[in-house]
């Protein structure tokens, strides 16, 4: 299985890429605040990259439930200076824009993002899927259910597996109908948007189901309410353990990308983890 990005190629046969997440927000749910300043984003991506990720995924807006809408001229301030500098220092690592906006997805492509990740599945944006086509970047289409504001209100399906693996293909099909190559596509169900618990729960033992149509599935658990629920564990911090158990079932059933706070911990998990699946 290969994922092609701009300049990268993966053969993620052989081994899963980590995607650290850098949040140039006030506001996000686990370190909102705290990398908002672009020398303290910087920082902390060093950070995660001495740690071993192999793409940084940068937000400017926070997707949390409640969470305040940002304008495309204030989310292109928070995150241009950081992917342009990042660009610049790791050649060697995948920049990767969190937005569902066309126009900041282009400016940060123009910046040096090879990756854009649109939480929408291209629900947010007509155009973001011309924007990926057009300089050959690699594009997530993850599920949503909903809007942010009142994704978690009462999400609501009747078969959670089955509608979002649906969803993606028929996603998927458009982006390739806008001129995305299929090697370019990886697809994530979203977890914690517009989903309970439970839903969360049939998501994880069912990962097989969205790797059906060959695409490359990445997982976005990381420190996730849903652990703390099922744990009543409040403290955010406190859940990069369950966050590792998480991430080594889903490199264990088949997952080739996944999006953490903590980089390192996780390199390490799923090293140990597909060094198992690779055992003869
Ligand atoms: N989760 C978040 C944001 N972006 N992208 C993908 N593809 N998959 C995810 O699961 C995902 C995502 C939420 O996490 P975080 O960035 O830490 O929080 P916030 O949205 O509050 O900035």
């Amino acid at each position: 299985m290969r994922w092609n990005a701009r300049q990268f190629e993966w053969d993620l046969s052989q081994r899963c890429l980590i995607m650290g997440i850098v949040n140039v927000t006030p506001d996000s749910f686990s370190d909102g605040g705290r990398y908002l300043d672009t020398e303290a984003a910087l920082t902390h991506a060093r950070r995660l990259v001495d740690e071993g990720a192999d793409i940084l995924d940068i937000g400017g807006e926070s997707t949390r439930p409640g969470a305040d809408p940002v304008g495309v001229d204030e989310e292109c301030r928070r995150v241009l200076p950081a992917i342009e500098a990042l660009a610049q220092e790791f050649p060697q690592v995948a920049l990767s824009i969190d937005t569902s906006k066309a126009a900041v997805a282009r400016s940060a492509t123009e910046a040096g993002a090879a990756i854009i990740n649109d939480v929408t599945g291209l629900k947010g944006d007509p155009d973001m899927a011309g924007v990926a086509a057009d300089c050959g970047a690699g594009l997530v289409l993850m599920h949503m259910q909903g809007e942010p504001g009142t994704m978690q209100a009462a999400p609501v399906y009747k078969n959670a597996v089955a509608e979002i693996a649906a969803f993606l293909e028929c996603q998927g099909r458009l982006a390739v109908e806008a001129g995305v190559a299929r090697e370019c596509l990886a697809f994530d169900p979203g977890i914690g948007f517009g989903k309970g618990l439970d839903h969360n729960l049939q998501i994880l033992k069912r990962l097989d189901a969205f790797q059906c149509y060959g695409q490359p599935v990445l997982l976005g658990v990381s420190r996730k309410s849903f652990i703390g629920k099922l744990l009543g564990e409040d403290e955010i911090e406190m859940r990069q353990w369950p966050t590792i158990a998480l991430t080594s079932h889903a490199v264990e059933q088949g997952v080739r990308i996944v999006r953490v706070h903590d980089v390192l911990p996780n390199v390490q998990a799923t090293r140990m983890t597909q060094a198992i699946v690779r055992a003869t």
